[in-house]
């Protein structure tokens, strides 16, 4: 056993167990995973015949990286059910992700899956500080997002009264957190803060709610946007992480000791991170692209799941005495990197910049076109209210100001519009920064 924890951890045997025997479970697992898909999955057992892999080849952990990675295509490929590994008479739930193009992905969950869900559910949530009695309030839609239905049984399981909200309806909301007492908000943090400024605008004393803790995911939360809703809600804000194709949330999340980290449940995902270009593994601590193998799924196996999602993993014990591994939280994606003019831009880059700023908000939107011959990225920024100014002269060496600091950390230009407090426009889901309308 780790560390004596100090705060409630929902199974100790698991997330306090030695690095060995965690480390030693998971390759058992892990074994009986890849065997469950090669026998009922043909569209693994093809990819282990072609290059004469049988899943008891991988007998060690560095045996694992002889495994195909699987990318999102193969779902695209076999949609919908292509990579079900069970009859679908004993499905007994489906999900979707929507992509930006085409058709979605679909995954089957069967009662097993569901139950696993919960557990994942109920650990996270207990890293995050909510307890059995805690009044949950559902601010995701329920639909095929599994952030909605995922963390509604996983809060039921833990015994919170869970208050099926769901998204939209901002005013109502507010309404409910007070009337009904709510401690816990479940919502992307960009929804979170959206709730908090139509309270602040109809009046409503954030300090006088019984709110406690903001149990956020489903898009990166940056540390000036979480001290934001912090600050202004007067909550504790936590971020849990996880996608759709492995299970939905419940991958990992943040405990009530490390706050840039999350810990991944590690009795389901058996995590690797490689170099996105090389596919080679890295060590711990190295930033890469997180492949994650869920490792007790029935419905649909997914071996080697690359993810596109950018980290570094840790096992070093944590403060709370949770030894399962964590991950630095997830800032940018892969595949959200934009080429400018040959340079490559993260957004999260701009983000970081603009939380340097006194006076900007964290509201702003990335417009990237090719009109002229020529990539142009324009930056559409919210002022905050109090650094906003009717005297042209003042905005505009705002303006200058923040685009010569772009300038700097980017080394690309970038055309930056201030516009109005209010006028970006606010979203219940997760919030898309940038629009690529480049050919
Ligand atoms: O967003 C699952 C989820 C719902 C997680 C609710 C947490 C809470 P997808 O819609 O499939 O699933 O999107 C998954 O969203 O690969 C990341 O790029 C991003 N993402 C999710 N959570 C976080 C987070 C759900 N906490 C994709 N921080 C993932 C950063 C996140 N990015």
């Amino acid at each position: 056993m780790g560390m004596t924890p100090h705060q409630p951890i929902y199974h100790p045997a698991f997330e306090c167990a030695s690095r060995e025997e965690i480390r030693a479970r998971q390759l058992v697992l892990l074994q009986e995973q890849l065997a469950w898909a090669y026998e009922r999955v043909p569209y693994y057992r093809e990819r282990f015949d072609v290059i004469g892999l049988k899943p008891g080849d991988i007998r060690t952990h560095e045996d694992v990286r002889l495994v195909p990675l699987t990318t999102k295509e193969a779902l695209r490929e076999t949609y919908p059910y292509g990579l079900f590994a069970v009859p679908l008479d004993q499905i007994i739930r489906l999900h979707a992700s929507s992509g930006t193009t085409g058709k979605p992905i679909v995954v089957g969950y069967t009662r097993e899956d569901i139950e696993h869900w919960r557990f994942c559910i109920m650990s996270i949530a207990q890293m995050a500080g909510v307890v059995p009695g805690d009044r949950a309030q559902m601010a995701f839609g329920y639909g095929m997002f599994t952030g909605g239905f995922g963390l509604h049984y996983g809060m039921e399981g833990l015994g919170c009264m869970i208050i099926p909200a769901s998204a939209g309806n901002t005013e109502r909301h507010i309404m409910m957190i007070e009337d009904y007492g709510t401690t816990v908000l479940i919502a992307t943090p960009s929804y979170a803060l959206h709730i908090c400024e139509v309270g602040e605008r109809l009046g409503y004393d954030w300090k006088k709610s019984q709110l406690r803790v903001g149990l956020f995911g489903g898009e990166p939360c940056p540390p000036k946007l979480k001290r934001e809703i912090e600050s202004r809600m007067h909550i504790h804000c936590t971020d849990n992480y996880g996608l759709t194709e492995v299970m939905g949330p419940g991958v990992s999340g943040e405990c009530l000791s490390s706050r840039d980290h999350q810990h991944i449940v590690e009795d389901h995902f058996y995590w690797e991170v490689i170099d996105p270009k090389t596919l080679e593994p890295l060590p711990e601590n190295a930033a890469g692209e997180l492949v994650l193998t869920p490792l007790q799924k029935q419905g649909i196996p997914l071996l080697r799941y690359r993810t596109r999602d950018l980290t570094s993993v840790t096992c070093e014990p944590c403060a709370c005495g949770r030894t399962s591994a964590r991950m630095k939280k997830v800032r940018h994606r892969s595949d959200d990197m934009l080429i400018i003019r040959g340079t490559n831009v993260y957004p999260s880059q701009i983000e970081d910049v603009l939380a340097s700023i006194a006076g900007a908000s964290a509201y702003y939107h990335l417009t990237v076109d090719n009109e002229s011959g020529l990539d142009r990225l324009t930056l559409d920024l919210e002022v905050k209210p109090e650094a906003f100014s009717d005297s042209f002269t003042e905005m505009d060496a705002f303006r200058r100001a923040v685009a010569d600091r772009l300038k700097s950390v980017l080394q690309v230009g970038v055309a930056v519009k201030l516009v109005e407090p209010g006028s970006i426009e606010r979203v219940m889901g997760k919030t898309q920064h940038v629009t690529d309308s480049r050919p």
